[in-house]
């Protein structure tokens, strides 16, 4: 009998000794089930730095994994399509699929702290539904994001404080409480949700519109140059060239791009490339109220004018260690918690913020759910309320893993570059868009955004709503 043979496999998303390196090894297929077409992807994954909680926070971090494949010979790269049933995970880990099976999540099955390693975890891939033969000869990789799990339940969005164009309660200057998934109303009356200037004061925020109430996923790093070129060197050439990054970034010949520095945030992404990236990876973008509940946490009262890390004490980067390399650290001042207000000049690695003693929301600059770098560094490529497609953006439809042919997404409300904005401000803006209710470029959106400028400083991550 003739069997599914793996060539080569391989991974990498970051490498290093700090806080933000996840690594996949070990990777093989074994156990063909050529009656019901199905494999077993064997792997291990490591990170550092997980967590899981039941109490505050009540959250915790895990693992996307998804797995492209293709048949030996060909550049065609394919999305592997995994079972809902017949997976085992690692001792102390949990998987969870997806209903459209474009991948699974794997996190911690009990409370703990610290770093992970799950060895040999298998997931169940049903090749027959890719249109694999059982004597077909594939290569495979294993691709990992480092995610955090935000919980389901009440937040505010707006501090009550005086950031450009904030959320407000009708024209009151205090938050709205978006209390639950309802349909939210947009206006100036009590009990509305006014966008105070950047967007509309009329109309609804739909149900099936991600208003951050409901559970979702959401990467715990900015999406790095590595993981970017990842995602170039795994989609055919010509649809790597429409969604190239800046050569500063990523240059080299496809598909062996190379990342300049591999652990740097990539701020070369504009809207159309955010959603292909999106696309590929099995995801989607985040709304602007997904931004705020994942900054500010729930149940958990406005500081007016907080940043994202929760206080209004901000400490510009000046210098870095290491700058260029993964063990990139800060060097002075030695409290920074933020590179913004253009003081550095630069993207620095994702996740330079967290120290590993003694660190505070403050200090590591911090979400409440423990997400890096959402004030600075690079600009969060978010959905915004502030427009009819934006409005038009829903939380049931995710990447599929493939590109229309002219590279771009083919998820058609993704497409239209007036649905996006940007939050949290980057390295080169001025210090008030790190605050997590500051909407002052979310109408920052534009041809040259979308198109082919690369800004220097427009980049984000990506969620998935949870079911
Ligand atoms: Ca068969
Ligand atoms: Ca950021
Ligand atoms: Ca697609």
């Amino acid at each position: 009998m003739k069997r599914l043979c793996l060539i080569a496999t391989l991974l990498l998303c970051m490498s290093g000794v700090w806080a933000n390196n996840i690594t996949v090894s070990n990777t093989n297929l074994s156990g063909q089930n050529t009656v019901s077409d199905f494999t077993l992807i064997n792997f291990d994954v490591a990170w550092e730095n997980s967590w899981r909680t039941s109490t505050n926070e009540s959250n915790y971090d895990g693992a996307w994994i998804f797995v492209k494949f293709r048949k030996n010979g060909t550049s065609d790269w394919r999305h592997c399509t995994i079972s809902s049933t017949g997976n085992t995970p690692a001792s102390g880990a949990t998987f969870f699929i997806p209903s459209d099976n474009k991948g699974a999540f794997i996190y911690r099955n009990t409370n703990g702290i610290g770093n992970v390693n799950y060895t040999g975890n298998k997931l169940q891939w049903n090749y027959g539904a890719d249109g694999l033969l059982d004597n077909e000869t594939v290569e495979i990789r294993v691709f990992a994001l480092e995610m955090v799990y935000i919980p389901q339940g009440s937040f505010q969005l707006g501090s009550g404080g005086t950031e450009t164009y904030n959320f407000r309660n009708g024209t009151v200057q205090a938050p709205y409480l978006v209390a639950s998934n309802a349909a939210i109303t947009l206006g100036t009356s009590a009990g509305t949700l006014n966008p105070n200037g950047a967007g509309t004061a009329s109309g609804t925020l739909p149900i099936a519109f991600p208003k951050g109430f409901n559970a979702f996923w959401i990467m715990k790093y900015e999406i790095s140059q590595q993981q970017y070129a990842d995602f170039l060197n795994h989609i055919d050439e010509a649809r790597a060239t429409t969604n190239a990054a800046s050569s500063a970034e990523i240059n080299g010949t496809h598909p062996n791009l190379v990342a300049q520095q591999p652990e740097r945030a990539t701020g070369s992404l504009n809207t159309a490339r955010l959603a292909a990236h999106a696309d590929w990876s099995g995801l989607r973008p985040m709304t602007e109220l997904e931004f705020e509940k994942a900054s500010r946490g729930y149940n958990t009262p406005a500081v007016p004018n907080e940043y994202v890390w929760g206080t209004t004490q901000v400490f510009y980067l000046l210098s870095t260690n290491n700058p260029g390399l993964a063990t990139e650290s800060v060097n002075s001042p030695a409290m920074a918690n933020a590179n913004i207000n253009n003081q550095l000049g630069r993207m620095t690695r994702t996740g330079l913020f967290a120290r590993s003693t003694g660190s505070t929301r403050e200090l590591s600059g911090g979400t409440y759910y423990g997400l890096m770098d959402m004030g600075g560094n690079v600009n969060e490529i978010c959905i915004g309320v502030h427009t009819t497609p934006g409005r038009a953006f829903t939380d049931n439809v995710h990447g599929d893993g493939y590109l229309a042919a002219s590279g771009t997404t083919d998820v058609a409300s993704w497409i239209d570059f007036n649905a996006y904005g940007w939050r949290g401000g980057a390295f080169n803006s001025d210090a008030d868009n790190a605050r997590t209710s500051d909407r002052g470029a979310i109408t920052m959106y534009s041809n040259i955004y979308y198109y082919d400028a690369v800004t220097g400083a427009a980049g984000g991550r990506l969620v998935r709503t949870a079911q």
